[in-house]
């Protein structure tokens, strides 16, 4: 009972933060998707006036605010800007890859949507819904704003009940993606800083007391018990009925709710198909109040670890995995829609593959939806990425805050097993109090799933060939995952044969990346750099190696597709590609695919056993 309790507070707790709706795929929306109007502004013109002093702070900010998307009066009046007459740019969609002129664009875009709106009843209301920004994000409608966001992944959404009117609202939003040394991410990635509305916007209506989130789940100590909570939203919300029906289970059961608008439930049931990779059963989930419904496809399932075993369903399983960026193969630039997602997993399946990382912010929903439905495990985590500014409190609050909305908006996914805090992040005090924190605030929200971080791993002193995890936040995880490129940045392939893994904790290991380039289509020898050869050698190596691993329990090779990244800038091989993916920018399979392959379907053959 207690339990419970705590559970439904931690709840309350992500709700109030942001007031997130969850679930928008399957409530009434209509999206804003298709051309907007923008306005390139490196020198933030339109934010700030001639004296460096923000438009949002002045009680008149007169025509120069772009926010208030002025139009002359007459042919004597000054407006240096138009909108309507400026150039258009699909929403959603990076601009990088739609525009030329913007491809290596860092700073700050004004998008600008006119439309209509009708509510379906007077009483209902209207959020605005942005599933993602990159990589700061300033939001008007109709002149007033509506607020900031910062973190370019995750999304959030703003009530615009009152500001709404039938006819001619402009939505003006300013997106920045200048890096930051404080952001998260930092300065440095190996990947492009894809900016603008690269996600859906959308309008999402409810009623006027309305079902915010749930999240129902199987109990991970009883797995005949389905439990959860479920949060409304609304000025009369105290001690109101709730109905959670699961057809296919023949239940359905009426809670209420305690003063502040939360209700806990459980429902006991024998005949639960529990969740699997080769089953991927998913049921609809009906939550209902007297004025609102929302359904939801949701999967039973657990996921513990049992000293150094990976258990789904109390069953040990090994993650036959893949990383993958959030780019799309066919169009390039950032991926957003059903179709990515789909040409992404199904190369996932085909490589045999059970487990994608999506590396290395939070993915679009699509993907976990999509994984749900496909069978699929996800490793899902956040910009904590190489040198972040462990000092500063306003960097660890905006990584908290895109911590705890990626897990609101994918808790009830039940492929999503592993939540990670960082990669590949360099170990001091700092660094450990601040993943820390971010480890205790996760376990805090979500008691139900593993933790992990990509580490790094090293070697013992004097013996360069003997390699330990040496890392303080190994004894926090429960995964424990470190990337490693021997054969690539250290040594060529063959030195895999030298190598002894000294790992003495005793957890599941589960090797977060390796990995090297290679240019399809170019063939060598196998020590010939960038070449499939050396490629396809490395895997060979590497999967001789780590099998060595005695809690080897799962690997996320580096990576799915070549990505783009301005750091790499060889000629004619990477032209501002990282080429270690196993599939070519253009959809074309390098020999290391199938080198993958092979050991996956061995492994897939072996666990039926
Ligand atoms: C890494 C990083 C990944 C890079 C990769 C590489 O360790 O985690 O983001 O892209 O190496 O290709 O160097």
């Amino acid at each position: 009972m207690k339990k419970i309790f705590l559970f439904a507070a931690l709840l309350q707790l992500i709700s109030a933060q942001e007031n997130l709706l969850i679930n928008v795929y399957n409530r009434p929306a209509k999206s804003l998707s298709g051309q907007w109007n923008y306005i390139v502004d490196p020198y933030e013109n339109g934010f700030y006036n001639y004296r460096y002093e923000p438009y949002d702070n002045a009680k008149d900010p007169g025509k120069g605010a772009y926010f208030t998307n002025a139009k002359p009066k007459d042919k004597t009046e000054l407006v240096e800007y138009d909108f309507d007459k400026s150039d258009t740019i699909a929403v959603p969609g990076d601009w990088n890859t739609q525009k030329e002129k913007l491809f290596y664009y860092e700073g700050t875009i004004w998008y600008k949507k006119s439309f209509d709106y009708r509510k379906k009843k007077n009483t209902n209301r209207v959020f605005v819904y942005f599933e993602a920004a990159n990589y700061q994000a300033d939001v008007y409608l109709n002149g007033t704003k509506l607020g900031k966001h910062i973190g370019g992944f995750t999304p959030f959404n703003y009530e615009v009940t009152k500001l709404l009117k039938e006819k001619d609202n402009f939505l003006v939003v300013k997106v920045d993606n200048k890096r930051k040394k404080e952001g998260v991410p930092t300065l440095n990635t190996d990947w492009w800083n894809y900016g603008g509305l690269t996600r859906d916007v959308k309008l999402v209506e409810t009623s006027d007391d309305f079902i915010q989130d749930y999240v129902i789940q199987l109990d991970p100590n009883d797995r005949k018990k389905i439990k959860g909570t479920v949060t409304l939203n609304g000025s009369d919300i105290a001690q109101k009925k709730i109905r959670i029906i699961i057809p296919e289970l023949g239940l359905d059961q009426m809670i209420v709710t305690d003063s502040s608008g939360t209700a806990s439930v459980e429902m006991q049931s024998q005949k639960i198909s529990y969740w699997t990779t080769q089953n991927p059963h998913v049921y609809n989930v009906i939550v209902q109040t007297q004025k609102d419904e929302v359904v939801d496809q949701i999967g039973f399932r657990t996921i513990t670890t049992k000293e150094q075993n990976i258990l789904l369903n109390n069953t040990e399983i090994f993650l036959r995995g893949i990383s993958i960026h959030e780019e799309s193969p066919v169009r390039h630039g950032r991926a957003h829609s059903l179709d990515d997602a789909k040409q992404l997993l199904t190369w996932a399946k085909e490589l045999g593959c059970n487990y994608v990382r999506l590396a290395h912010y939070p993915h679009n929903e699509h993907m976990a939806r999509l994984a749900d439905k496909m069978g699929i495990l996800v490793w899902e985590e956040i910009p904590v990425y190489w040198t972040i500014s462990w000092d500063n409190e306003e960097t660890y609050r905006n990584a908290e805050h895109q911590l705890t909305t990626m897990i609101n908006r994918d808790k009830n996914r039940a492929s999503v097993i592993i939540w990670s805090m960082a990669n590949e992040t360099p170990t001091s005090d700092l660094r450990n109090i601040f993943l820390g924190k971010l480890a205790a605030k996760t376990r805090a929200l979500d008691p139900t799933r593993l933790i992990s971080a990509a580490l790094e791993q090293s070697s013992v002193p004097g013996n360069p060939n003997v390699k330990i995890i040496s890392d303080p936040f190994a004894n926090v995880v429960d995964i424990l995952s470190f990337n490693q490129y021997i054969g690539w940045y250290d040594g060529l392939p063959n030195k895999c044969k030298d190598i002894r893994w000294n790992i003495t904790q005793n957890k599941p290991v589960v090797i977060s990346e390796f990995g090297a380039d290679a240019k399809y289509g170019f063939h060598a020898d196998t020590l010939t750099r960038f070449s499939e050869e050396y490629q396809e050698y490395l895997y060979k190596e590497t999967l001789e190696m780590i099998s060595a691993i005695p809690q080897l329990r799962g690997i996320s090779p580096w990576i799915l597709v070549d990505f783009r990244s301005p750091r790499r800038t060889l000629p004619n091989i990477q032209d501002g590609w990282n080429r270690k993916g196993l599939i070519s920018d253009d959809g074309k399979k390098k020999k290391a695919f199938f080198v993958l392959q092979k050991f996956y379907n061995t492994k897939a053959a072996m666990n039926k056993k």
